[in-house]
């Protein structure tokens, strides 16, 4: 896929899941149906706090040279309290997030989207990497949601 895809589909993410979560039950947001997998809130309030996260790395990288970009275990960030919230609050959170987060990729220069971080887990990023890896994050949590829900009894 080219970069142009790549931020179309993370343009076109916050609508997407508002489309597949809307009209759901209490009970189909928060019931595990896949065994050892998130609830459909859980996925939702989940792909808020990683698109932060890089969302702040991608300003990490444009700003500082070299910039050291932390991991989070995001399996204890799934057991904290505002997973509990309704989930409107996090698609609002996405909607914003997701114009902002795209604006700034869009305005990449050349040379900007070639800019390095250092990742705790997986190396040297780059905006391209960005770009590419939180794609396919919103088609797979899309793919999550659909396979959780295709679980119910
Ligand atoms: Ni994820």
């Amino acid at each position: 896929m080219s970069r142009k895809q790549y931020l179309e589909t993370i343009e076109h993410f916050p609508q997407r899941l508002r489309v597949l979560v809307q009209g759901l039950s209490e009970a189909q947001l928060s019931t595990p149906y896949l065994r050892n997998e998130w609830t459909v809130a859980q996925n939702v309030h989940h792909v808020v706090d990683s698109h932060m996260n890089s969302y702040i790395r991608l300003k990490l990288i444009l700003t500082e040279e070299k910039p050291p970009l932390k991991g989070y275990d995001q399996e204890a960030w799934a057991e904290l309290s505002d997973y509990h919230l309704p989930i409107e609050i996090s698609l609002q959170m996405l909607e914003g997030l997701h114009k902002r987060w795209v604006n700034v990729f869009r305005s990449l220069s050349d040379s900007q989207w070639t800019r390095v971080g250092i990742h705790s887990e997986i190396g040297e990023i780059t905006p391209h990497d960005l770009a590419r890896i939180y794609a396919e994050h919103c088609d797979a949590h899309i793919d999550q949601i659909q396979r959780t829900l295709a679980a119910q009894p």
